[in-house]
């Protein structure tokens, strides 16, 4: 997937019926057909330039997402890939510096890694928050599993040897902010993040080569912690021993330690990066505001959590009992678990819920504390439906 391929379809078409309209009115009124790349992109926009574009739920029903569907969060507009060999660096509080492309990168016989993950924004179910809390509107789509191949960050970084001072790792990007004005995307982990054997630098996404649009050819991979931290298109590695500087550190992506009321700012002191990501689980399947045959009903869906294990995953009808739901198999430490329950619906309307809990027996909330950049969503997802005789 280019980037061309993943400009907003909408728009384009927009732009092409036009064209068809101005030329001959008469094959305006002739449906286009969606070419096959067309068709394989099911994203729901929720901003175009830069795109940010959420995953449509009914892909949460198995293990990996499909990469064409894979959600998109992106600060600035993508850069230019692939016109060049891409270079990285890695510098700072290191022994040996050194820069390498990433062809001279197999010759370092770093060993290969793969992990299944959620990848999941800070942000998502921002949406769901009252009082309305700026940013972009996600709702439920802003997660993903998929599998990550390259080489761990570890590994690249004790080739170059680390100083003893040593506490931090900024990572540099290719992604050029529009205004002088605005700040770079600079980030940094702690380095006891920046070593643990899950951080990989990521070539591939099941399977194939990481698309531009996900930060292809080279991103941070941080399983367990927040979308944020797994940088896309890294050209470089800074070790150092303080935290990056700038807002992207500095001031976004902090929130309050403990809950304050909604529509409140504490001061600075009280807030806290967001790291780990916390428990919860979606419907994949019937969706909200589905009308649905009688008959045996087979809910699914997909329950995650960050470093401690997803424990169970219940549902409630009509906000009965909670009864607890067939789990599946958990392919890594660190990626989702389809669960299942079985349903006999009457005819009528129905309110579904799913709730996880993990194994430190926490369960999700009913709705999660306010926060005033709208992060960490995870309360009990909903839908309502109608079967039909
Ligand atoms: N260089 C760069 N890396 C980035 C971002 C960005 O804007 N620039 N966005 C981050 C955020 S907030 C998220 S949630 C993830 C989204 O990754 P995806 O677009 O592959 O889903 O990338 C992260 N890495
Ligand atoms: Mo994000």
């Amino acid at each position: 997937m280019s980037l061309r391929e993943t400009t907003p379809r909408h728009s384009l078409r927009r732009r092409h019926l036009l064209r068809l309209a101005l030329a001959a009115p008469l094959a305006s009124s002739l449906p286009r057909q969606l070419t096959a790349q067309e068709q394989r992109i099911r994203l729901i926009v929720r901003g175009e330039r830069p795109l940010n574009a959420e995953t449509p739920v009914s892909v949460f029903d198995r293990l990996l997402t499909p990469t064409e569907s894979f959600f998109v969060r992106s600060h600035f507009r993508p850069p230019a890939v692939g016109l060049r060999p891409w270079v990285v660096r890695v510098e700072g509080l290191v022994e040996r510096p050194f820069q390498i492309n990433l062809k001279e990168l197999d010759t370092l016989r770093l060993e290969p890694s793969s992990i299944v993950a959620v990848l999941q924004c800070a942000g998502n179910g921002r949406a769901f928050f009252e009082p309305v809390v700026p940013g972009v509107p996600w709702r439920k789509g802003a997660v993903g599993c998929a599998e990550w191949s390259g080489v761990r960050l570890a590994d690249l970084i004790r080739h170059a040897g680390l100083q003893p001072q040593a506490a931090h790792v900024h990572t540099l990007t290719a992604d050029i902010p529009p205004h002088p004005q605005t700040p770079p995307f600079l980030r940094s982990i702690p380095l006891d993040r920046a070593l643990h054997p899950s951080t990989l630098l990521a070539t591939h996404i099941n399977g194939e080569p990481l698309p531009a649009i996900h930060g292809g050819p080279l991103r941070l991979i941080v399983p367990g912690w927040t979308g944020n931290h797994w940088i896309k298109w890294i050209r470089g590695l800074v070790v150092s021993s303080e935290e990056a500087p700038g807002f992207y550190q500095q001031t976004a992506y902090r929130m309050p330690l403990h809950p304050v009321p909604p529509g409140t700012n504490p001061p600075p002191d009280q807030l806290v990066p967001v790291t780990e990501l916390n428990i919860k689980s979606l419907f994949a399947r019937p969706e909200d505001g589905a009308i649905i045959a009688s008959g045996r009903q087979r809910l699914v869906g997909a329950a995650w959590s960050g470093f401690t294990p997803v424990e169970r995953v219940e549902i409630s009808i009509n906000r009965g009992p909670w009864t607890p739901a067939q789990l599946g198999p958990a392919a890594s430490p660190f990626a989702w678990r389809i669960w299942q329950h079985e349903w006999d619906p009457t005819p009528g309307h129905h309110e579904l819920a799913v709730r996880a809990t993990d194994a430190h027996g926490t369960t999700q909330p009913e709705s999660t504390p306010w926060n005033k950049s709208g992060y960490l969503w995870n309360g009990i997802d909903r839908v309502r439906v109608e079967v039909r005789a």
